[in-house]
């Protein structure tokens, strides 16, 4: 069948289907409608004009027998996605016009749809960008993850305190999503397991259907559409009809509400892993339905089992699915009776893992007792991995099942194919640390995929001023392969060129000025430097070290305030975890120092703080392109890559950086001297924490950081409550195992180097434009095209 091609798309079509949707899908009529009924009607008629390209993607990955590609993840922190169709299907232009037509604002209009908020941070960014760049490069690929009810918590400050409150995006309507109720798998919970006839046989107690939501995720032009395929939970039984009829009407709606506790909410520590029940259900339970889903598209076009390793690959970001291994080898094995080391085999063909992250506490284990009660018979087969993975390297000491843990991190390890980093320094870290045993046996295993970022959201449409100008200068084709930005580099010295990039620049910045006045009622200086931090809150970050370095620099503007200082905003955003109590501390005290500094009339000029409430994608997108300087600023060896610092880069602003992840990689590409390095190294920071009393020492040796310290201390930002950061002060004087005061002084540094260059403007807007020039290798089309070609041996089909 051929449905009936849409005409090329004018403004007046638009107009027109958006009026259909207006008055046939939401029955409203034009004077009747509120904004979100006109998102609505606009979304649903962009959205069909990726139908077609949908079903013919599905129609051609079919006839070529093509090899699919499945990224499974806990999170996919997409943002909005009106916009983003916009762009990507080239009708800017006519969706501005038919809007203007209907007397309404385009971005009123887009501005109204809420984020989606289905990820903390750059784990959930990671894979959204992904989606996007294998949808342009026509690789048949499907996400997998969780339609959470609820996404990260909304972040507000009361008297700078972080306040938690659950975030509604269902509320508002999704107009992406296409609810697919036909596709329902049962996925079983804890019971027992019994030997029949020399068979495991796997009896759960409690079971929940998976219910699947596709959303439609458009490439480039629209050439290829991929599918996000979320999974919620619903009950078997919505409705116990005999409780009801006994007149228990709150028990009667009991399994409904019991079995969409699985999808209720994401889980809002990134970092921290909790060990909770709750999250190993979630895991298993979109993991299970993946698979289950993956195994019956594979069961329609082939009969071989064993041709599932050249017909499927798997990719587990982070260990969250790494319940896969198991439940693969159980389908295989206990399902369909492929002997167990058959089974194995092809699960290995199939999988493979990324690593993000190598802080301890962020490596995911489960007791035994959890693990067994929910997972009976995958406890019994990680045994039978373990022993299957022991025989053939007698040589191993450790275990996946070790001191009464399930440690999932060797679990993936041994069941992928290929196991990869995101960063080229991570990935040797990976190497020398966390694995080396493994990688010691299997050498083949280890790869490295930098991360990389779309330049279709982080430069096309964030910065449509930028994009213009180089659009202008070396036409279009850097949308679609983002290293042609180099042939900008021949202009960075053309003055009236210059000019040109360094007004983009500007007006970015006039625009955020006005939005953070009306919106915060803030007033800052266009003029200034715009330092930006926007990430995660965390220790290993460092935001308490751009804190420190911003009261010092106060101080010192007080000592000598006619001194010819560079005017400076310092602009931070971030979410704590709820219950990460050190990390909620740096976020009051930065907005005590914000109440402080910027009421002093001594220094108003010269420095602002300000904490942005509530940091998501939109805000990111707000912020990247008005940015002068991007702080990148973690203990060496702790961030696996960063994706923030790529965007910042592409979008002009030079980073302010230790050599840290992906840090290192973009100094090599920009150039060293269009980057403010500063800090130790990941080997001098394994040296330095050997150094007894590295913090005092430091403190001693710098009087700038010891009256920085001892202003925090001193109640100087907490008048009313002098010990409010003692706890602070503390760690910072004495164990400090992140380093702070260790690397404060090059900080400090780094920071009077960026003052110095910012004075010269023109030499500053070159390092800006080269930055822009060099940064092409970062597109995560880039990254896409190595995870094809190393780890999933896959093909575009574009
Ligand atoms: C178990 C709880 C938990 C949840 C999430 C532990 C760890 C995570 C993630 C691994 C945290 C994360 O988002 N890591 C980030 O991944 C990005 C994409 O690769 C990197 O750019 C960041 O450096 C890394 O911190």
């Amino acid at each position: 069948m051929n449905i009936a091609t849409l005409p090329v798309v004018s403004r007046d079509n638009l107009r027109d289907a958006i009026l259909s949707h207006l008055a046939y899908s939401f029955g409203k009529t034009p004077e009747t409608a509120q904004t979100q009924d006109w998102r609505m009607a606009l979304s649903y008629a962009v959205r069909d004009r990726m139908v077609e390209a949908w079903f013919d993607a599905t129609r051609r990955t079919y006839d070529a027998g093509a090899k699919r590609v499945y990224y499974l993840s806990m999170e996919f922190l997409i943002g909005r996605l009106l916009e983003d169709g916009i762009v990507n299907l080239q009708l800017l232009d006519q969706a501005r016009g038919a809007l203007d037509e209907l007397g309404l604002d385009f971005a009123n209009i887009v501005g109204d749809e809420p984020d989606a908020a289905l990820g903390n941070g750059g784990l959930g960014r990671l894979a959204a960008c992904f989606l996007e760049s294998l949808s342009t490069l026509g690789c048949p690929a499907m996400g997998y993850g969780i339609r959470y009810e609820h996404g990260l918590f909304q972040q507000s400050f009361a008297e700078g305190r972080q306040m938690e409150a659950p975030e509604t995006w269902l509320l508002q309507r999704h107009a992406w999503e296409f609810e697919r109720p036909e596709s329902r798998y049962r996925i079983g919970f804890g019971g027992s397991v019994s030997d029949e006839a020399g068979k495991a046989v796997w009896t759960p107690a409690v079971e929940v259907d998976a219910e699947a939501f596709d959303t439609p995720i458009a490439g480039w032009q629209g050439k290829w559409v991929n599918t996000l395929r979320l999974w919620s939970a619903r009950a078997v039984h919505p409705f116990d009809l005999d409780s009801f009829n006994r007149g228990d009407f709150e028990g009667a709606a009991q399994p409904e509400a019991l079995a969409r506790t699985i999808s209720r909410v994401l889980y809002p520590d990134d970092t921290t892993e909790q060990g909770k029940e709750l999250r190993l259900k979630q895991e298993f339970f979109f993991t299970a339905a993946a698979l289950r889903d993956i195994l019956r598209r594979f069961d329609s076009e082939y009969d071989d089992p064993g041709l599932l390793p050249s017909k499927v690959a798997v990719q587990l970001n982070d260990t969250h699915p790494a319940i896969a291994g198991p439940e693969l080898v159980r389908l295989l094995h206990d399902e369909r009776g492929l002997p167990f080391d058959d089974a194995m085999g092809i699960a290995q063909g199939c999988l493979n893992y990324t690593n993000h992250t190598l802080l301890p506490e962020a490596l995911e284990t489960w007791s035994e007792g959890v693990f067994g009660k929910l997972l009976p018979r995958h406890l019994q087969i990680v045994d039978r991995i373990d022993d299957a993975h022991a025989k053939a390297n007698p040589s191993r000491s450790l275990s996946i099942r070790a001191d009464h843990q399930v440690h999932m991190g060797e679990l993936s390890f041994i069941m992928a194919n290929r196991v990869n980093g995101v960063s080229a320094l991570h990935t040797g870290l990976m190497k020398e640390t966390v694995f080396e045993e493994l990688h010691a046996l299997h050498p083949e295993k280890i790869v490295n995929q930098t991360n990389g970022v779309t330049p279709r959201r982080w430069l096309l449409s964030c910065n449509p001023r930028l994009s213009s100008l180089i659009t202008d200068t070396i036409s279009d084709g850097w949308v679609a392969d983002l290293e042609r930005l180099q042939e900008l580099e021949p202009h960075v010295d053309d003055a009236a060129w210059s000019d040109r990039y360094a007004e983009a620049k500007r007006a970015n910045k006039a625009d955020l000025a006005s939005w953070l006045s009306d919106t915060h009622g803030l007033k800052v200086d266009p003029e200034a430097i715009f330092d930006i931090q926007i990430k995660r809150m965390h220790e290993y970050k460092r935001q308490h070290l751009n804190i420190l370095e911003a009261i010092a620099h106060w101080q010192e503007i007080k000592d000598n305030p006619s001194a010819d200082w560079t005017p400076r905003v310092k602009i931070f955003a971030g979410k704590a975890a709820p219950g990460y109590f050190f990390a909620k501390d740096i976020i009051r005290l930065i907005n005590d120092v914000a109440r402080v500094v910027n009421a002093d009339p001594e220094t108003r000029d010269k420095l602002e703080v300000i904490f942005l409430p509530n940091y998501n994608v939109t805000l990111a997108e707000r912020l990247i392109p008005a940015a002068d300087l991007s702080e990148q600023i973690s203990t060496a060896g702790k961030e696996a890559s960063g994706t923030g610092n790529m965007k910042f880069a592409l979008n002009g602003a030079p980073t302010v950086g230790t050599l840290d992840g992906a840090n290192v990689e973009i100094r090599e590409r920009v150039g060293a001297e269009n980057f403010f390095l500063f800090g130790m190294t990941a080997d001098e920071v394994d040296a330095r924490r050997a150094v007894e009393d590295h913090a005092r020492k430091a403190i001693e040796a710098d009087p700038r950081l010891a009256r920085a310290l001892k202003a925090i201390g001193d109640g100087v930002f907490s008048a009313n409550e002098p010990d409010r950061y003692a706890n602070i002060v503390e760690n910072l004087s004495g164990h400090d195992y992140f380093l702070v005061c260790s690397d404060f002084s090059d900080y400090w540094r780094a920071q009077r180097e960026v003052d110095a260059a910012f004075a010269d403007r023109s030499a500053w807007t070159r390092m800006a434009a080269l930055n822009t020039a060099r940064s092409g290798w970062f597109s995560s089309d880039r990254t896409i095209r190595g995870y094809m070609a190393d780890i999933w041996d896959a093909k575009g089909l574009v």
